[in-house]
């Protein structure tokens, strides 16, 4: 009987990740598709989702001859960026983006972001200020309607090491929740960033006022970024289980 459940289960699961990469692909390549043109500085995002949208970039560029430069936003998107032969490029030279494309944890109703599961959202915040359009992509399971009904990590903010403890007493003390020091899954040490900083995960307790909460944790001292984006996402796009993709704006 439990061989049974657990082949139903390990089908069912399979499934739904074969149905969750297929809409993050489909997310991608709109988004690539709708905003990146000829002659444009493209900022690439992090994480799994963006795999996708440099594939389809790479793809343009070979079949379009599409002439685009790319601004990585972590170690990872530059290893993306130089496998697939993309010219790449950096703030000191770029320092003003057309477009930057990036995913995300969670989106709400209101295009606000928690972003940094993976680590990078200092660096990708930056260049997202620096883009003129910022646009979001990501599967079905981060469309939110309110911040924290998908997402159960919490906010990551990333702090200077000396910093973690007081920077997450006061977190919790103003806001409520806590804010736990993220490990490396080994938990033989801190997930330490491509800044050399640690990650705090606050798990908030109900609604917020999201760019209140951005503004007030920023003035922490030891604080370098929070993973909240508030007002800067464009639009978002959602490859959906049906194939079909929603645009949010
Ligand atoms: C980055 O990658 C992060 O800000 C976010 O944590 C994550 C999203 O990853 P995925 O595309 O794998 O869901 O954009």
């Amino acid at each position: 009987c439990s061989s049974v459940t657990s082949s139903i289960f390990s089908s069912s699961s399979t499934s739904s990740i074969i149905m969750a990469e297929e809409a993050k692909k489909l997310a991608a390549y709109a988004a690539v598709d709708n905003h990146v043109q000829n002659n444009q500085v493209v900022g690439v995002g992090s994480g799994s989702t963006i795999v996708y949208a440099v594939d389809r970039l790479a793809e343009r560029v070979r079949l379009e001859k599409l002439n685009i430069v790319c601004v990585p936003t972590s170690f990872q998107a530059r290893q993306l960026v130089l496998q697939h032969g993309l010219p790449l490029s950096d703030l000191d030279r770029h320092p003003e983006l057309d477009v930057a494309i990036d995913g995300a944890d969670e989106v709400d109703a209101g295009l606000t972001l928690i972003k940094g599961g993976g680590g990078c959202l200092t660096q990708e915040k930056i260049v997202a200020a620096c883009a003129k359009q910022f646009i979001v992509i990501a599967d079905y399971r981060k469309d939110s309607a309110a911040l924290g009904e998908q997402w159960k990590k919490g906010v990551p903010v990333e702090v200077i090491p000396m910093a973690y403890v007081p920077v997450s007493r006061r977190i919790a003390r103003r806001f409520g929740g806590e804010a736990a020091l993220r490990m490396a899954v080994s938990k033989a040490g801190p997930v330490v960033t491509d800044n050399g900083n640690f990650i705090l995960d606050w798990k908030f307790e109900g609604a917020q006022n999201w760019k209140e909460v951005n503004m007030h944790i920023k003035m922490i001292p030891g604080v370098v970024e929070t993973g909240l984006f508030v007002g800067m996402a464009e639009r978002a796009y959602f490859g959906m289980e049906d194939g079909s993709v929603r645009v949010r704006d």
